[in-house]
Order: structure tokens, then C-alpha cells, then sequence
């Protein structure tokens, strides 16, 4: 059978697990639009994990909340922090060689629940730091990356893991891009009424990987974050993206519904608009009323 994962983290993690249960003679990576879109193909003896539901699989293990689905399907489906704490849970007594796996199925909730300490963002280890390295691509270049990083996984070591040599090559790629992103936010960010505004319509991101979350480290004190990029295919239009801190749990804002004021739209912890250029400061101002009301 052929297994198709989304290539993050939990999805690897998935794959290691899903071997020691079925048969699996491939493994294919996917996004989830490429999915919902029929771009990709799904055959009829695949298994599904990670992923949004196809009629045409095998089997299906998901836990995002937008992807249920009415009709019957063989496999495990709940909402949760992560894929493989679905697929643990469901088979570990049947196949005891999962039970060894348990602290990393525990760090694979973290990671793909979006648990992250101050530390973790700042200065990550193990799994955290291991996580780091997986960064999806619709063009499927790191593949062969992603294969061993699903073999590395067996070791259920994180400090072996991080001793091979790709892996190893990786974590610094990840670590020069975090230096870079950590300079462009604080020369970016301002804190107004308390919310971190972030504007990175004229700088280039780092290509390489970095913790998107870095910007709630630096200012740990703001419940909220917004921030504003350029939109290449759309010149004159800006993005303008609002997000809860994933530290400062605080806020009650339900950030899609307040969006949807606006013409944009999210879930409760985020979301975001695209406004013209020339707008943008008397949105920002809309917005920042509208939060401290
Ligand atoms: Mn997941």
C-alpha cells in the first residue's frame, strides 16, 4: 500500500508509525490543497494521514477541525493536537513496538498543538530543534530529506538524531535564519496599545527556515500580533495578518470573527485581510480600536 503524508513534522512522524502497522511500499508526500483540489491522485489502496479526506483511499487518520467529513471511512479521525497521537493511541496495544515511542508522540503533540515555552522558541532542542528542519514544499526538493529523517526517527533519540550529518546541516541552516529573522523583527516591530505590530512589506524573509513564532519571544508581554507584508502578485495590495500570542494566552478575541469586518476571515487564533497599499495605516488604526474595545 502507499502511504501519503503532509510533510511536516507530524506527518513523518505518521509515516514511522503507519510502517509498523500496514504494508507500505511507498511513501508520497502532499499538500493538503493539492488533495482538496484532485491535483493529486489518490489510488484505491492508499492510506491517508495528515491530510484532508479522498473518497478513493484505503484508510484515513486526520485530527484538523476543518477536515471532517459526514460519511463512514475506516481509519481514526478526532480533533487533537497531532496525527500521530491519533494513530499511537489507536494501535499501540495491538503493536508493542509503538509503545516505545511514547515521549515522542508526547513532543509531537507539542510541536504540531503550536505548545511552545519561551525556551523552545528561543533556544530549542531536541524534537523542537529536529522539527525545525522539515519545512514543507509544494515542490517536493526535500524529499529524500524527509525519508531519512522518517528512518533517523527509529533511533527514538533525539541526540543521536541530531548527531547525523544532514540533519546536522540542517539545524544550522535553521539557526542562521532564526539570527537573521530575530534582526529583522526587532528593526521592524513597534508596540502600539499594547498589540506588537510587525511590518515586513519592504524586507526580504530568510529562505531558509526560522521559527515564525519568534516575534511573541521578543515581545512576551503582547497578547497580540499583527503584521503586514507585501503581496508580490498583487502589487498595491498588502497582507495584514492578526494572530494570538502562542505565549500570552491571554486574549479572548476570536481574531476570524473580528476579521470578517474587514473582508477577511480565520479561525479564533488568526487570520488576516488583504487591503490596498494606501489603506493600510487607517486599517491597522480600525483594527487596533476594534481589538481594545
Ligand atoms: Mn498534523
Amino acid at each position: 500500500m502507499r502511504l501519503i503524508v503532509r510533510p511536516d513534522f507530524d506527518g513523518l512522524v505518521c509515516s514511522l508509525y503507519l510502517k509498523k502497522i500496514f504494508r507500505i511500499s511507498a511513501v508520497a508526500y502532499s499538500e493538503p490543497k493539492d488533495i482538496q483540489d484532485g491535483n493529486f491522485k489518490v489510488q484505491p489502496q492508499d492510506i491517508i494521514a495528515n491530510l484532508p479526506y479522498h473518497p478513493n483511499c484505503a484508510w484515513w487518520f486526520d485530527h484538523h477541525a476543518s477536515n471532517e467529513i459526514p460519511e463512514a471511512f475506516r481509519g481514526i479521525y478526532e480533533v487533537a493536537p497531532s496525527a500521530a497521537g491519533l494513530i499511537w493511541n489507536g494501535f499501540k496495544d495491538q503493536y508493542p513496538t509503538l509503545g516505545t515511542f511514547e515521549f515522542l508522540t508526547k513532543m509531537t503533540d507539542l510541536i504540531d498543538g503550536g505548545i511552545y515555552s519561551l525556551e523552545d522558541i528561543l533556544n530549542p532542542q531536541g524534537y523542537y530543534l529536529i522539527s525545525y528542519t522539515v519545512i514543507p514544499s509544494p515542490d517536493l526538493k526535500d524529499a529524500d530529506y524527509w525519508d531519512l529523517l522518517t528512518d533517523l526517527l527509529e533511533l527514538n533519540d533525539p541526540g543521536q538524531i541530531l548527531q547525523d550529518s544532514e540533519v546536522n546541516r540542517r539545524v544550522q541552516d535553521f539557526l542562521a535564519g532564526q539570527e537573521l529573522f530575530k534582526l529583522i523583527v526587532l528593526a521592524n516591530s513597534r508596540i502600539k496599545n499594547g498589540i506588537l505590530v510587525s511590518d515586513f512589506r519592504t524586507v526580504a524573509l530568510p529562505d531558509g527556515s526560522f521559527n515564525r513564532f519568534l516575534p511573541y519571544a521578543l515581545f512576551p508581554e503582547s497578547k497580540l500580533s499583527i503584521s503586514l507584508t507585501a503581496l508580490p502578485e498583487k502589487p498595491g495590495m498588502i497582507k495584514i495578518s492578526l494572530a494570538k500570542s502562542v505565549l500570552n494566552r491571554t486574549s479572548d478575541l476570536h481574531v476570524g470573527f473580528l476579521l470578517r469586518k474587514f473582508g477577511g476571515g480565520g479561525h479564533a487564533g488568526a487570520g488576516s485581510i488583504r487591503v490596498p497599499e494606501n489603506q493600510s495605516d487607517k486599517v491597522i488604526g480600525e483594527l487596533l480600536t476594534e481589538i481594545s474595545r
